[in-house]
């Protein structure tokens, strides 16, 4: 669609279709906060494991066809038959997450650290994710430093971007033609006094000195209260330099919950701007992945949830009249344009989508499916002995 068409239940369909959701390896294994992990029966015990559970909201949702890892949580002997092994079941790899923030070394820091030798040490795991994606056939390796002071004086604040640029630039340089960078940023957490990549505007910038191939993205959690989000969507897309959402929900910090729980119509907000930027199409080359935890809510039924949720609120997107939206910005009608983001907002697009489901020969429910499935009770009785996945905090 562009920004001209009004929307019809075909074109909106279409789009929908096309719509494309990864899934994190991590939101099927065990998660919790720093005061306690519940463990759920039938998690994961491995990759292998969480990736057929991937496949399994793959099937029933038709549109989450890969699956993000999370290095070293996510490590293989061989990477290539962890790849075949998602293809076998319908689905693939997708982007690498790396992570230095857990290594006992990176207390003061990874590529930030003061000292060289823990620098080199964090660099040359961001080297072996890209290793790693040669062999799975990733596109995309996302980065997120935890990299920040708890003091004023604790380190030199200019001094850490030098070195965060100088393992970024030579990152970015081993990168492959169809390879790209996400850089993410975060407001705080674990870092309590400065925190080295805090804001979109820091991550716009190391991007911009990159070149083409680093671009940012965007976790909704990461922010501070009332930030306005689709701000930065509408921005970083007309500058060509958004590359991928983290969906999650927060009522307060980076809580993780599932995506259009807390505010849906955040989402909305923020999924129209995909739409008025014609960035929906995966040819556009944004990546819309979950990046959440289900602590307390059964995992595979959360994710299927999420999935629904994004859908939604990109259906009320789709659904926008953009010729009548223009038309009454064009004329300052500030409660005409208004009444049109609303009406689409207010929209119930879940029987659209229930008959798409049915046309894409999936159940119109597909949590209910899940359910009915048997699913649950196979991995709760496979999975029954070992060591469950978690996240390894
Ligand atoms: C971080 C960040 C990363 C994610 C890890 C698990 O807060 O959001 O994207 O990989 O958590
Ligand atoms: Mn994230």
């Amino acid at each position: 669609m562009t920004q001209t068409d009004a929307p019809t239940e075909e074109g909106v369909k279409q789009a929908l279709r096309a719509q494309r959701i990864e899934t994190p390896s991590w939101a099927y294994a065990n998660s919790g906060t720093r005061f306690r992990v519940f463990p759920q029966e039938g998690v994961p015990r491995n990759p292998y494991e969480k990736i057929a559970d991937a496949a399994t909201v793959h099937r029933l949702t038709g549109v989450a066809p890969t699956v993000a890892l999370h290095i070293p949580w996510d490590q293989v002997d061989d990477y290539a038959a962890l790849a075949k092994h998602a293809t076998d079941l319908g689905v693939a790899l997708g982007t690498i997450n790396s992570n230095v923030f857990q290594d006992p070394d990176y207390m003061l820091g990874s590529v930030t650290n003061p000292d060289p030798r823990v620098r080199r040490k964090a660099t040359d795991h961001l080297l072996t994710c890209v290793d790693i994606m040669d062999a799975t056939g990733s596109r995309d390796l996302k980065l997120w430093f935890s990299d920040g002071t708890n003091y004023p004086g604790q380190d030199d604040i200019r001094a850490r971007q030098d070195r965060l640029a100088a393992a970024l630039r030579e990152v970015h340089g081993r990168l492959g033609p169809n390879q790209r960078m996400l850089l993410e940023y975060k407001l705080f957490e674990p870092a309590f006094y400065t925190t080295d990549v805090p804001d979109w505007g820091t991550a716009y910038a190391h991007c911009l000195e990159l070149g083409p191939k680093a671009q940012v993205v965007i976790d909704t959690g990461h922010h501070a209260p009332g930030t306005n989000i689709e701000f930065i969507v509408a921005f970083l897309l007309r500058a060509g330099k958004l590359g991928a959402f983290d969906f999650n929900s927060r009522f307060y910090a980076d809580d993780d919950l599932m995506v259009g729980s807390a505010d849906p119509f955040q989402l909305f907000r923020i999924m129209h701007e995909i739409v008025r930027g014609d960035a929906l199409r995966p040819e556009a080359g944004i990546a819309f992945m979950l990046d959440q935890c289900h602590n307390i809510e059964p995992k595979i039924p959360a994710i299927i949830r999420s999935v629904l949720n994004v859908q939604e609120a990109t259906a009320k997107a789709l659904l926008v009249d953009a010729a009548a939206l223009a038309a009454a910005q064009q004329a300052g009608d500030v409660l005409g344009a208004n009444a049109v983001l609303m009406d689409a907002y207010n929209t119930d697009v879940r029987p659209l989508l229930a008959e798409l489901r049915a046309e894409m020969g999936l159940d119109p429910d597909p949590i209910a499916a899940y359910a009915r499935s048997g699913y649950f009770e196979r991995i709760r009785a496979e999975r029954a002995d070992g060591q469950q996945a978690g996240w390894g905090a």
